[in-house]
């Protein structure tokens, strides 16, 4: 008896705590849609340095700071500008305008050369800020990149507050202005960096997305360059809420699958995750150690530590589905280094031996610096790469 009576105590009390899960859910729910908020909402950070080659050139030399000053090829022969400042747009002047045409349209334009290493190495100062608000950080391009702070603590989890610290430091350490979009997913927070630019700052809200979307011109979809601009004028599409009244499936016809992207960017709509992997081409893991490793067997025995390390980097970056080919280092003791790689496979501890001992097998000495990594696939660049025109 007393058994039966507490299986039916047991059933009844889940009952009840089963019916106030339900009732809490739906109170949850409704509360979710009536605000129009997705519960699982993430926080996006978009930042895009303003004029970036001629701040650059700007911060090194402040007398251009004030005239117009573009970076690029010289007039002769073809040069090109990568980039002018804001003065010099002023006059109408733009990226990848050929220089003879910018002093045209600017007599007095100052140019100067372009100064890669100085551009790359600031891209690296700027991500090693990015690095303290997330690991999730998807470059773009050397002045530009998505952050995903959705689980970052920092300032009670305020993604403005952390935009807007992230834009004071780089000015301090850098001495350059980037602007930052806010939002809930990349394609608006993309838009939102433009806004204010220079050295602007945009919040879109989820609640504002549906408003602020509506009157994008279409043009500034991402992908929608001139060509794709024009056709869809042609058709009877200037701005978003334009695209919204389009028949998707006729869109899907004419433009394939960006066709269906459109409808859902017109929507201020982009699911599309923050991957910190798309532009790395490897991921790797090295030591040097403190003494030389005498022979193979030292060697092997150094190998699972260094892919226990491997592992958790692959996983961090979220890299562990795009991997292509496994490759193994060695520095030998006379400072050469060999590096031997296997395609098709998905880095396995099998792998690493078996390329440590054809690398081995390569030279008979001791080693200094033992390495293992992985070379991933890589998503064709959302923003094409940028190259340095022809005369530069
Ligand atoms: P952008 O971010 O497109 O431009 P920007 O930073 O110069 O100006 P904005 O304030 O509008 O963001 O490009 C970043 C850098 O890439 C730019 O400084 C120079 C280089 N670049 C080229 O080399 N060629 C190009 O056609 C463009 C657009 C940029
Ligand atoms: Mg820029
Ligand atoms: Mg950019």
């Amino acid at each position: 008896m007393l058994g039966d009576f507490d299986t039916d105590y047991t059933v009844k009390k889940w009952r009840r705590s089963g019916l106030k899960l339900l009732i809490l859910g739906y109170i949850v729910l409704k509360n979710g849609k009536q605000k129009g908020v997705c519960l699982n909402t993430r926080k996006i950070i978009h930042i895009d340095a303003d004029c970036f080659y001629a701040a650059i050139e700007m911060r090194d030399d402040p007398s251009l700071t004030n005239i117009p000053f573009a970076v690029g090829g010289s007039p002769s022969g073809r040069g090109v500008l990568t980039t002018c400042n804001y003065p010099a747009r002023a006059f109408g002047v733009r990226s990848a305008m050929p220089t003879a045409q910018a002093l045209r349209l600017c007599p007095q334009l100052k140019v100067g050369p372009v100064n890669m290493m100085k551009y790359r190495e600031a891209s690296k100062e700027m991500r090693r800020i990015f690095e303290k608000f997330t690991d999730l950080i998807e470059p773009l391009s050397l002045d530009e990149a998505y952050l995903d702070v959705s689980h970052s603590d920092l300032y009670q989890g305020s993604a403005t507050h952390m935009a807007q610290t992230i834009r004071a430091e780089i000015r301090e350490k850098l001495g350059i202005t980037v602007s930052a979009g806010v939002s809930s997913n990349k394609f608006i927070a993309k838009v939102a960096s433009d806004w204010n630019k220079p050295d602007g700052l945009k919040v879109v809200t989820p609640e504002e997305i549906d408003l602020f979307s509506a009157a994008l011109p279409v043009k500034l979809i991402p992908g929608v360059g001139k060509v794709t601009a024009h056709k869809l004028e042609r058709l009877g599409f200037q701005t978003c809420a334009d695209l919204r009244e389009a028949d998707r499936n006729k869109l899907v016809r004419r433009f394939g699958s960006f066709g269906a992207t459109l409808v859902e960017r017109a929507w201020g709509r982009d699911d599309r995750a923050v991957n910190p992997a798309r532009n790395r081409k490897s991921i790797s893991v090295e030591n040097t150690y403190a003494e030389d490793l005498e022979n193979g067997h030292a060697c092997f025995e150094k190998l699972s530590d260094l892919l226990v390390d491997l592992m958790l980097r692959i996983d961090k970056a979220n890299a562990k589905n795009v991997v292509q080919k496994a490759f193994v280092k060695i520095k030998f003791n006379d400072f050469s280094s060999t590096t031997v790689e296997k395609a098709g496979t998905t880095a396995r501890i099998s792998d690493y031996r078996e390329l440590l001992a054809e690398g081995l097998a390569r030279k008979p000495l001791p080693v200094r610096l033992l390495g293992i990594g992985v070379r991933i696939e890589t998503a064709g660049a959302e923003q094409l790469e940028l190259h340095i025109p022809e005369g530069l």
